[in-house]
């Protein structure tokens, strides 16, 4: 992976956790995850990790809203679209595989269980099984969530029975600083990236909480992409609250640039990632 220069910016703009009620600038209708999406794009963001949400702003999986809000995305953006398959922690896994039907470029695929807060966010091994294959049957390619060290050994393990995803590359993205998983610390970070299997390709990181800068500093230094937005974050700065995604796509945009590794576009990302092309 020595070489990399340009950075893939994902953004996960919505997320399952927070409530519109507390977090009014979360975009949880149709129009304004697209809105968001669009002002991400032009930013710099090259890869939109959707969660959606009912007429009620609850977390959803219901897969006409699923189907529409891939098309959506597609009409009006140019954002490789990335659904996600963890859902919430109370989504049963048969609506979480479900996820696939829409035909998404890329998905989620969380490599093991963990303890999340005072939830347990449930992947176990046959389920990560059921998914892999069902999503290189279905052309669609697995974005491999890591909140554990353990994961990454999982991935070895999936690579070693299921072989390479559609398209021939692996991508991994470190969710770090969830309550039960690694914590947001550039230590946990490097201890993850030294664990991986060499036919990772390409990996992203995201610090949850007060983590996110050293996490975000140590990624674009370690020859990493990443991953902002509101699912992660709803602070900017000590006291300052996030005021909506596009700002966190930008201050992430600055730091890559500074560093030399400016943002890629959506072409790019998709060769990055080896999805079809539209
Ligand atoms: N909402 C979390 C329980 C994913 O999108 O695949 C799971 C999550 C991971 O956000
Ligand atoms: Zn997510």
């Amino acid at each position: 992976m020595c070489g990399v220069t340009g950075t893939l910016i994902t953004v996960a703009p919505t997320g399952a956790e927070s409530a519109k009620a507390d977090v009014p600038a979360l975009p949880v209708t149709l129009d304004e995850l697209v809105a968001t999406a669009k002002d991400c794009e032009a930013a710099g963001a090259a890869l939109v990790h959707v969660h959606i949400r009912d007429a009620d702003a609850r977390p959803t999986l219901d897969p006409v809203r699923l189907r529409e809000t891939v098309a959506a995305l597609r009409e009006q953006t140019s954002l490789v679209v990335q659904l996600s398959t963890g859902g919430s922690v109370h989504d049963p896994l048969e609506a979480r595989l479900a996820v696939l039907d829409a035909a998404p470029d890329s998905c989620s695929l969380t490599c093991g269980t963990v303890n999340f807060g005072d939830d347990v966010f449930l992947n176990p091994y046959p389920f990560m099984l059921d998914l892999y294959r069902a999503a290189q049957q279905a052309e669609v390619v697995p974005e491999f969530e890591l909140f554990d060290l353990g994961h990454v050994a999982a991935l070895r393990r999936l690579i070693d029975t299921c072989g390479l995803p559609y398209g021939g590359k692996v991508h991994c993205d470190f969710v770090l600083g969830v309550p039960g998983g690694m914590p947001a610390t550039p230590q946990a970070l490097l201890a993850g990236v030294a664990a991986l299997p060499p036919e990772v390709t390409s990996w992203s990181a995201t610090g949850i909480g007060r983590g996110h800068l050293p996490v975000l500093a140590t990624t674009l230094a370690a020859g990493g992409h990443l991953r902002v937005g509101m699912e992660d974050n709803l602070t900017f700065a000590r006291g300052r609250a996030v005021r909506d995604n596009v700002e966190l796509v930008e201050r992430a945009v600055r730091v890559a640039v500074e560093l030399q590794r400016p943002p890629l576009g959506t072409a790019e990302a998709r060769q990055l990632l080896g999805v079809r092309p539209r």
